[in-house]
């Protein structure tokens, strides 16, 4: 994962009218992205609306970015599911079809143990031979720091997707754990305290739609030039706020299509802006937008 850092979009997974996997879009999306010069690709995770696709969707779109990226940028592929075998058998085919890295949730829904969460990470990352970055997240139940310590020692687990709020933690990571474990922190609204927390890189949603505020974040916090960073914190920080609550990812996918690369719908039940006068109305309520 080291070789891994700066601004990672959770991509968008791209579907058409219908909620078919829309592998054209995913295309143009993936070209769009590198074009702006994102550093990577955070493949089928929450943003990229994993868990409503079947296993055999995952595979087939995690097949098409990486026939696209071809090697252009590292891609790491999240894998997660509440079933082991499950991941697995995605992990593998991960690695087959050349993705760099590991990313899962851990195992989510019935409250697993701490020990059943430490066996699904090493089961999964003895199953390859690519790095996992384990994946802290509300959604999924946050690990907590005697968990992370216990994750970091698994053979293969390199480091720690961070959507936690907490980022005190992430300098704890750092020095108790040590400053080769890889930190990407997740929460947009904050990458510019998670990256001068120490955090080695960000993914998130918001980097499909609005990347070059970000990439320019990331420069502005190595160089510590925290005035700029804050600005353009502030910048981002609008739109996200807007977007949050007005179905986030299907918002997203409409402002990339603004901008030139349609990401298609959303698979329901997330809503969607279908029609010209939603479309509208959206861009009339974002022109309006005061934080
Ligand atoms: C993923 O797996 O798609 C992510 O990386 C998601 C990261 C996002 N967090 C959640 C909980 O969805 O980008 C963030 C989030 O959308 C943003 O910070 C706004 O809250």
């Amino acid at each position: 994962l080291s070789q891994i850092k700066g601004v990672l979009p959770a991509l968008v997974t791209p579907f058409d009218e219908n909620e078919n996997f829309d592998e054209g879009r995913m295309r143009a999306v993936v070209d769009f992205l590198i074009n702006r010069g994102v550093d990577g690709l955070y493949v089928t995770g929450s943003t990229g609306e994993a868990f409503m696709m079947s296993p055999e969707e995952r595979k087939r779109a995690l097949e098409v970015v990486t026939d696209e990226v071809k090697g252009r940028v590292p891609v790491i592929a999240h894998i997660g599911a509440i079933s082991t075998n499950l991941s697995i058998d995605l992990a593998k085919h991960a690695e087959k079809v050349g993705a760099d890295a590991l990313s899962s949730v851990p195992p989510f829904y019935w409250g697993f143990s701490q020990d059943q969460i430490v066996s699904y990470y090493t089961d999964i990352t003895a199953s390859t031979g690519l790095p996992m970055c384990a994946y802290n997240v509300p959604l999924a139940g946050l690990f907590g720091f005697d968990l992370i310590k216990k994750l970091a020692d698994i053979p293969g687990v390199e480091g720690i997707k961070y959507t936690a709020t907490t980022h005190h933690e992430i300098m704890r990571i750092k020095a108790e754990i040590g400053t080769d474990f890889i930190i990407y922190s997740g929460a947009d609204e904050m990458a510019m305290s998670g990256l001068a927390f120490g955090a080695d890189g960000i993914i998130g949603s918001f980097y499909n739609s609005i990347p070059e505020v970000y990439l320019a974040l990331n420069a502005a916090v190595a160089a510590g030039d925290m005035e700029k960073a804050k600005a353009l914190q502030e910048v981002g920080n609008a739109v996200i706020f807007f977007t949050l609550a007005r179905n986030p990812i299907a918002a997203i996918k409409r402002a990339m299509a603004w901008q030139g690369a349609d990401a298609g719908y959303c698979r329901k039940p997330f809503g969607n802006f279908y029609t010209e006068a939603e479309e509208e109305k959206l861009k009339d309520e974002f022109r309006a937008f005061k934080t």
